[in-house]
């Protein structure tokens, strides 16, 4: 009897772990996106975000950009353009901070948008990016297109993944 509960609970323990490994690394992440720092837009309690909903992502109109990067063969990325989100949530400063699952932090010039035409993709050659290969987002330059400009090591920096946030600078 004791045996058996033990043994249901740890089988019910492990499930849910299991599921929480799945869900996080496996399958495609849901999506969210918080952007704070200048923004005039906010929608948290605290006032001081404007969090991105996976269906406001999804709403975005969506840019493609087909180019190689260090990590990955020419391949065609698709999502919201980074000059999109801003808008959305009335950006006005000069660069973005932007922050990762991994806590990686690399800050990029809001000229960027305009110059390279810099999107927040979510999917890669038709497929949602998972967290465990550079998803939930991974914000793709058109390197290929720009082959001086955006390869080598301080473009690299710029190609980051699992983004959870952006702040407004
Ligand atoms: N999420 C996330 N993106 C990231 C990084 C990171 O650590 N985490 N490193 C960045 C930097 S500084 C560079 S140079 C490259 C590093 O890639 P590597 O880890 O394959 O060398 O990815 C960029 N994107
Ligand atoms: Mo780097």
């Amino acid at each position: 009897m004791g045996y058996t509960r033990k043994g249901a609970r740890w089988i019910s323990c492990l499930a849910i772990a299991l599921g929480a490994i799945g869900a996080g690394l496996a399958h495609a992440a849901t999506l969210s996106l918080d952007v704070g720092g200048k923004v005039a837009a906010t929608n948290d309690p605290s006032h001081t975000v404007y969090h991105l909903t996976e269906a406001q992502l999804l709403a975005l109109p969506v840019h493609s950009i087909t180019t190689s990067t260090t990590w990955t063969a020419r391949s065609t990325f698709t999502g919201p353009s980074l000059a999109d989100i801003l808008k959305l949530v009335g950006a006005h400063g000069s660069q973005i901070e932007v922050h990762t699952l991994d806590d990686y932090t690399e800050t990029i010039p809001i000229s960027d948008c305009d110059r390279y035409g810099v999107i927040v993709a979510y999917s890669m050659n038709g497929k949602r990016l998972k967290v465990s290969d550079f998803g939930p987002l991974f914000l793709i330059y058109p390197r290929d297109a720009f082959p001086t400009e955006l390869s080598g090591a301080a473009a690299d920096s710029k190609f980051v993944w699992q983004i959870k946030g952006l702040i407004v600078k």
